[in-house]
């Protein structure tokens, strides 16, 4: 009688994969409408306000039109604060 041979990755072929989810807040593009803003002082300000909030954040000012664009998992209520302390004033806010 001849034995059968056995595979170590098992018979059937199945191969679970397993996926583990890490818990992360899903970042979303949040555009400011933001008075005050004149110069590139004023960009480099509002960009380093928000990213003491959240250092992995990515953003972009326009200064012609008023408006900050911002890439970020922190909540808008907290990069909105971060605006208003650097001093200047947001107006109005969209998320994307
Ligand atoms: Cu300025």
């Amino acid at each position: 009688m001849l034995g059968r041979s056995t595979c170590l990755l098992g018979i059937d072929g199945h191969n679970p994969i397993i996926r583990i989810s890490l818990q992360k807040e899903p970042e979303m593009t949040i555009e400011f409408n933001v008075e005050g803003m004149s110069c590139q002082h004023c960009v480099s300000a509002v960009t380093h306000a928000i990213r003491e909030r959240d250092a992995a954040a990515r953003v972009q000012v326009d200064l012609a039109a008023g408006k900050v664009t911002v890439e970020s998992a922190a909540p808008v209520q907290t990069l909105k604060d971060a605006i208003d302390d650097a001093g200047y004033t947001v107006v109005a806010v969209a998320n994307q």
